[in-house]
């Protein structure tokens, strides 16, 4: 059975554009992942402590895979990518993939939380997300109607696609 899942994409080091590019095509190569739809692209202010700006997206998938082995799939991207484990939890990266909804998935487990615990509150989540995914209900509430709600100060389109 396949569901609809969710990837949040951020890179702040190295060719930016690139990294994403890149990571979109890991992940079309994984067996039991088609990518289905790709955000535009997002130059973003650093949330956490002061770093470099970041480049952010969303793509959707169809995944056959379960929510543990694709998290794995993802980790192995940006391991393959130079992303090591032992950065800092905040600091600069070249590439981020963050699970942020598979499916209707409830899972609170120390590796993994969905849906992703602080995608409600961040702009270049949700700013992304919305072009493709307005109509999925977060705890009640469209991800339209949450985007309508947040301060997208800081979050600016830019030229480009992932696809
Ligand atoms: O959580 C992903 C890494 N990250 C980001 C990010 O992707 N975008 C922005 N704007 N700020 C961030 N801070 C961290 S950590």
């Amino acid at each position: 059975m396949s569901d609809k899942a969710y990837v949040g994409l951020g890179s702040n080091e190295g060719d930016r554009l690139e990294n994403l590019k890149n990571a979109v095509g890991e992940l079309k190569g994984v067996d039991g992942i088609e990518v289905t739809q790709a955000s535009t692209i997002y130059d973003t202010d650093p949330v956490g402590p002061p770093q470099a700006n970041f480049l952010n997206a969303v793509v959707e998938i169809e995944c056959d895979l379960g929510p543990q082995a694709l998290l794995s799939s993802l980790k192995a991207i940006e391991a393959s990518m130079g992303r090591t484990e032992g950065g800092e939890w905040w600091g600069p990266r070249v590439i981020d993939l963050d699970l942020l909804l598979y499916g209707d998935e409830r899972i609170d487990s120390p590796e993994l939380q969905l849906p992703h615990p602080e995608m409600a509150r961040r702009a270049f989540v949700l700013v992304p997300l919305a072009e493709i995914a307005p109509d999925v209900v977060l705890d009640g509430t469209t991800i339209a109607e949450l985007r309508a709600n947040i301060d997208e100060h800081g979050v600016r389109g830019v030229e480009g696609r992932l696809t």
